[in-house]
């Protein structure tokens, strides 16, 4: 939206933005859009567009929650953080790399999806609200995609640095070498900090306590240090063909997580992707690989001390690996005046995790994520068509998916619990679910960037591996966690609405959504079938979020801007074991207010962002409330000529003391460290252009 406003009202300062300003672009995909439309580059016709020019760069997670208001992280340390979209986490959000599948390895989810890609790596990051995806599997609620820089033609690069509070540091380069037919881009960045510090001055690696207290030699232990090098080959024999390659490789160590009672030793982390584009016949051929291998332990916790084998240094460890690939072809063509794309795809997602406890007695909980494999074909189909204003779209989409886990890969502690818990007989650890997605749209042109819209969604995705099958004995007096192989596919029927207008100078664009989930996954207690234990597990339920989101911008001069976004929305039980029918992890009412000068020369921004209180809370699952916040950052930069820039920026300017509501970790059972969000953090950003 700021792009079409920019690009209305101050076409002559845009042209200036050709420096040295690294920018990361996020974009709002507005469904119902023409195929075509929405496919060629630059034409933004009905997306929000915002180019983000001065961050920490610290991760993506992070950058999102602070530019959106329906979207949240969940704070777990000092990176990694996880994000959560109108409400809808984990597995109901589908995150893409380049278009791919990848899925962390950890069972707490210390890597999720988008932390995988280094911020200096990403070209833009794709939003796309709603159950309106059919080209990938699984897109419950939202598909995030998050794109790569592509190499240019000539020879050049960056060098880049931000240095910041609490010893984070984070630097690199990359190289660009290109000719009109072969064109490589080379990058390499480090990223490393200490703990940070809360408002109220303490680490973060204070807050945890008793047995997940951190050891008092490690209140000062590294927070976390990653490398990640990437190298992107395109290759466009003639003017009809491009064919891109890409390798990406990153290895996060020695990365805290006050928020769960271990730590990552080690995460890394390959990926490789492949496209192949014929222009003429509009098809293109993708294929992707990607492979995780984590390491997490206790050793720098109080409750190492606890090791019935001291000299290992840990009294619980999980070494957790997964690989997903996978392929596409999809092809565009017309059907009369119809637009159309189709496409089969499918993809392996295996997924291994061993843990050993060593505390009371010994634990084998090898196969605590048992080797799972699911494996998905489908095939879609959408369109679009324009009826003088009115642009109808619609997709279809049909899967096959097999999810597989392997009693062999369970440990002598593990090996009894789905009978412990479900009673032998009662559940098989393969199941086959075949389903249909689909969704249809209508936009309402009121003129060439006005339009309203409605639309009707239906989405499916299978239970994660984790959800059906993870397998975790503790000893005697912990509860143990246990999957629900007999967990059905979840369903969401959604309604979308909403409108973007502009008049004069301000634009408006605001959503409300209603969604109804059949057996949506949830937390639960459960007992064993003798009562002997108790476990967290899982069950289906029917619930039913609703929320509504808007911005507007308004250009007060041509220099100076003003943005304003909220958004809220609630979660409610239906059905199921409940006896309080709010849901777990609904963030509250979140708003940001932005004011902009860019002159193309120097940039300034002041922002405010602002969370209610949320007392809307799933007392079953141990929640409680949290209270309202309001921060304030601000940041400036400027061009030194065309090669170099310079932006210094401080995030919560009043250093105030704060927690979002995603800052602890659901359990029926106990409830874990609540993190606080970093105190006041001064940074730097310095790029220079070769
Ligand atoms: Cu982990």
């Amino acid at each position: 939206m700021r792009k079409l406003l920019v690009a209305g009202l101050l076409a002559t300062s845009v042209a200036s933005v050709v420096n040295a300003q690294e920018v990361l672009r996020v974009e709002k995909i507005s469904v119902a859009t023409d195929v075509k439309e929405e496919e060629a580059k630059g034409k933004v016709a009905e997306a929000t567009q915002e180019e983000i020019k001065i961050t920490r760069q610290i991760d993506i997670g992070e950058i999102l929650s602070n530019l959106f208001p329906e979207i949240n992280h969940i704070r777990k340390g000092g990176t990694a953080n996880d994000i959560v979209i109108r409400g809808f986490g984990r597995d109901n959000i589908n995150v893409l790399l380049d278009g791919a599948r990848i899925y962390g390895a950890c069972p707490n989810r210390m890597d999720p999806a988008i932390f995988h890609m280094s911020t200096r790596q990403v070209a833009e990051v794709k939003i796309l609200e709603g159950p309106f995806d059919v080209e990938n599997q699984g897109s419950l609620a939202a598909v995030v995609n998050v794109i790569s820089k592509d190499p240019t033609e000539g020879v050049g690069g960056n060098l880049y640095f931000t240095g910041g509070s609490f010893n984070y540091l984070h630097g690199g380069f990359d190289v660009n070498v290109g000719n009109d037919t072969v064109k490589v881009l080379a990058g390499y960045t480090k990223q490393y900090s200490k703990p940070y510090e809360s408002g109220e001055g303490k680490k973060f690696t204070e807050y945890p306590q008793d047995k997940s207290a951190y050891k008092e030699s490690e209140k000062d232990h590294t927070a976390f240090n990653i490398d990640n090098a990437w190298l992107k080959v395109v290759y466009t024999p003639d003017t009809d063909q491009t064919l891109k390659l890409n390798y990406a490789f990153d290895e996060a160590k020695d990365v805290l997580y006050p928020y769960l009672m271990m730590d990552a030793i080690y995460d890394r982390t390959h990926r490789i992707n492949g496209e192949y584009y014929i222009k003429s016949l509009d098809l293109k051929i993708t294929g992707y690989w990607n492979f995780v291998r984590h390491d997490m332990q206790d050793r720098w916790r109080m409750s190492s001390n606890m090791s019935l084998e001291p000299e290992l240094g840990y009294a619980m460890r999980t070494l957790a690996k997964t690989k997903t690939y996978g392929a596409k072809i999809e092809k565009g063509f017309k059907i009369g005046d119809v637009n159309v794309k189709a496409g089969i795809d499918g993809y392996l997602r295996n997924w291994k995790a061993d843990n050993v406890i060593l505390m009371m007695m010994k634990m084998d909980n090898r196969g605590m994520i048992p080797d799972v494999d699911i494996t998905d074909i489908g095939v879609f189909v959408k369109g679009s068509k324009k009826i003088n204003n009115i642009v109808i779209s619609a997709g279809l989409r049909y899967d096959h998916t097999e999810s597989d886990a392997s009693k062999g890969a369970l440990g002598t502690s593990n090996q009894g619990l789905y009978d412990k818990y479900y009673g032998a007989g009662n559940y098989s650890l393969s199941e086959t679910d075949n389903y249909v997605s689909g969704n249809i749209v209508a936009r309402y042109k009121f003129d060439n960037r006005s339009s309203a819209y409605i639309g009707f969604g239906h989405t499916v995705r299978v239970p994660d591996p984790e959800e059906r099958y993870i397998a975790l004995a503790k000893p005697m007096t912990n509860p143990d966690w246990v999957g629900n192989p007999n967990l059905d596919p979840v369903q969401n029927n959604e309604v979308d609405a909403g409108v973007e207008y502009y008049w004069g100078v301000f634009g408006l664009k605001a959503n409300v959504f209603y969604s109804d989930l059949t057996d949506y996954i949830y937390l639960t207690k459960i007992k064993a079938l003798d009562n002997s234990k108790d476990a967290m597990s899982y069950q289906n339920i029917d619930a039913h979020i609703y929320g509504w989101d808007f911005t507007v911008i308004g250009m007060v001069s041509d220099t100076v801007s003003v943005e304003l976004g909220a958004a809220c929305q609630r979660g409610k039980k239906d059905s199921g074991n409940y006896e309080d029918s709010d849901m777990a992890e609904i963030p509250p009412l979140k708003a940001r207010l932005a004011v902009k000068y860019d002159d193309g020369v120097k940039f300034g921004q002041i922002e405010t962002i602002y969370s209610a209180r949320q007392h809307n809370v799933d007392s079953d699952l141990n929640e409680y409330p949290t209270k309202s916040y309001y921060v304030v950052n601000v940041k400036g930069g400027v061009n030194m000529g065309d090669r170099a820039f310079v932006g210094i920026g401080v995030d919560n300017l009043f250093d105030k003391n704060y927690y979002t509501y995603l800052s602890y970790s659901r359990n029926p059972f106990h409830t874990g460290t609540k993190v606080p969000e970093p105190g006041r953090f001064i940074y730097m950003n310095v790029n220079y252009k070769f």
